[in-house]
């Protein structure tokens, strides 16, 4: 395969965007690589600008759960662009995606859309603070909920993958009302609430976490959480940014049956455009303004054309059997590169969630930052090489997930694990 074009774009790109791009992860940069620029994509194609084609594990970093150009996204996006791109005024498409998510997600009755999931976070917590009255924050570690100040403390996502302890710009006293606890210690969560429970305004926290590679909840963790902070009148957010509609239907809340009191979305609800919205209990939504006095505001919230991609998208979403057919498909490509590592004696630690999967180079098991973080990087980086020549195109971070669509078939789930065989075969021991 050769990448004459997508060098000499990435070579332009560096003379004026940082790092050549607009999002560090992309620039490949952990896995010793360049990026590809990409042209077009189909269904779970993309084609890179020298016109090489890619099976895509990850769909944008998640939306694109109905793969690239679905024809029903696509021609909703065109029927709203004909009205106008942007009013600045309330449209009906608004409440409809409302209640479209409202209808999904057990635990919202309102919810605000935003333009990412950064804005949903750091906005979900502005809110918490503010209900509660209280400043203090809990996180977990190896979680990434964006990148408003206060949250970039031991995170996943882009802080893991360059190695960031935290991140110059961001003043000590911002995160001084920041804590961060191992994923998973219910020990150290159960001290945690006991010392400061009362002055904690929220907990936040990726349900299944993605951004750390894909980690689930150990039995009881979350109702642990549910529990505590229900006991101590803390806020509790489920950032679903990358779980809602992914995990399942009502996102990772509805599969573990937890109710958060708030609930953070994005990625998936916009259907490939920028939206994030964050939503949960009546009481504490009508703290934002205008309703109440918490106050949060956008030009660009509630987009018609991106209310329109994420309306088409989540409609197809009801679709019976789709879930199913998705964690069928992630579950035949997780066994299917398990078998193929153990074939050439690769230790690897598989989980999936839906149409998450992870794969660390490790024996496991990994439920936490600090045992993701033992995985062979180098083995990684030579895996995630190999498997892009081979036309597999995986997130170019070990501390990322990778995403199944609708779009994918059997066959190019076999396909991807034909190459994952060679590539594991041909890896140094
Ligand atoms: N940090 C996001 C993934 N967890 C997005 C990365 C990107 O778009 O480059």
């Amino acid at each position: 395969m050769k990448h004459e074009q997508s060098q000499r774009l990435f070579q332009q790109a560096l003379n004026v965007i940082p790092g050549g791009v607009n999002s560090p992860v992309r620039a490949c940069r952990s896995v010793a690589a360049e990026p590809l620029f990409i042209d077009r994509a189909d269904g779970c194609m993309l084609y890179d600008a020298d016109g090489n084609g890619y099976i895509d594990y990850i769909g944008s970093w998640g939306p694109m759960v109905l793969g690239h150009r679905d024809p029903d996204v696509i021609a909703a996006i065109e029927a709203v662009l004909r009205n106008g791109t942007s009013f600045g005024a309330p449209t009906a498409l608004e409440t409809q995606l409302a209640h479209l998510v409202i209808d999904a997600v057990p635990s919202i009755e309102m919810i605000r859309m935003v333009n990412s999931g950064t804005e949903a976070t750091m906005s979900a917590i502005r809110l918490a603070r503010g209900f509660t009255g209280r400043d203090m924050i809990l996180k977990f570690d190896g979680c990434y909920h964006g990148h408003a100040d206060a949250l970039l403390v031991e995170a996943g996502s882009g802080v893991a993958t360059l190695q960031i302890p935290g991140s110059p710009g961001v003043p000590q006293a911002f995160v001084e009302q920041t804590l961060s606890l191992p994923y998973n210690d219910q020990e150290a969560l159960v001290q945690i609430m006991d010392q400061k429970g009362d002055q904690i305004a929220c907990v936040i926290i990726e349900p299944v976490a993605g951004n750390m590679g894909l980690v689930k909840p150990v039995d009881g963790f979350l109702e642990t959480l549910r529990e505590l902070t229900r006991k101590h009148g803390i806020v509790l957010i489920f950032d679903e940014v990358m779980t809602g509609f992914r995990v399942a239907h009502g996102g990772a809340q509805a599969h573990y049956g937890i109710t958060p009191d708030l609930t953070c979305l994005g990625k998936v609800i916009g259907g490939g455009l920028p939206v994030g919205a964050y939503g949960g209990r009546r009481d504490i939504m009508a703290r934002i303004a205008p309703q109440g006095p918490v106050y949060q505001a956008g030009t660009l919230s509630g987009n018609p054309v991106a209310m329109a991609a994420g309306i088409a998208t989540l409609e197809k979403l009801k679709t019976v059997g789709l879930y199913a057919d998705l964690a069928s498909k992630t579950r035949t490509l997780a066994e299917g590169l398990a078998d193929a590592a153990a074939r050439s004696d690769i230790p690897v630690t598989i989980d999936r969630a839906g149409s998450m999967l992870g794969m660390f180079f490790n024996p496991g098991p990994v439920r936490d930052f600090d045992e993701a973080k033992t995985s062979d990087l180098e083995r990684f980086t030579a895996f995630y090489k190999a498997m892009r020549q081979k036309g597999i195109y995986l997130a170019p971070s070990q501390f990322e997930a990778l995403f199944v669509s609708t779009a994918h078939t059997a066959a190019h789930i076999e396909q991807t694990v034909q190459a994952a065989e060679k590539v594991f075969a041909s890896l140094p021991g």
